[in-house]
């Protein structure tokens, strides 16, 4: 386990620092400041973006005519994402009209965010028989 010691740190950090005159020190003020600012700064945005990362994602893939998995659960609030694998296009369209893909190419997606709590079926318009079930249901 390692302890820090800030009294030590901050004692090292003024009795290796230069006696200059006055305006010197005002402006190496200014510069830690300006510095500060920036590094205060920075943690807030990667923050933000790991927040947003957090909200929950699934992924379903599409190869070989098949939804793979064919039937996941989610909880509400989930970003389903499908991406085709494969030459053939592909279309996620779901059975009660919640929501519909345009064309899925290869190596492209389509993304749904799963709010209501519901079980969601939905197939490929160009292949019927290729279909998909998505379960949202709160955690327990
Ligand atoms: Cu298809």
């Amino acid at each position: 386990m390692t302890v820090r010691d800030p009294m030590h740190f901050v004692a090292n950090t003024k009795t290796s620092g230069e006696v200059g005159c006055k305006v010197q020190n005002v402006l190496r003020a200014l510069r830690l400041t300006a510095l500060f600012t920036v590094l205060a700064s920075a943690p807030c945005l990667a923050e933000e973006a790991n927040n947003a990362g957090a909200s929950p994602q699934a992924t379903v893939t599409m190869d070989h005519n098949t939804f793979i998995p064919s039937e996941i659960a989610v909880v509400p609030g989930t970003t389903v994402t499908w991406v085709n694998k494969e030459d053939m296009v592909h279309t996620v369209v779901d059975a009660n009209k919640g929501f519909r893909s345009k064309f899925i190419t290869k190596d492209t997606s389509f993304s749904f965010t799963f709010v209501t709590a519901g079980e969601y079926d939905y197939l490929c318009s160009i292949h019927p028989n290729m279909k998909g079930k998505v379960i949202v249901k709160p955690a327990s």
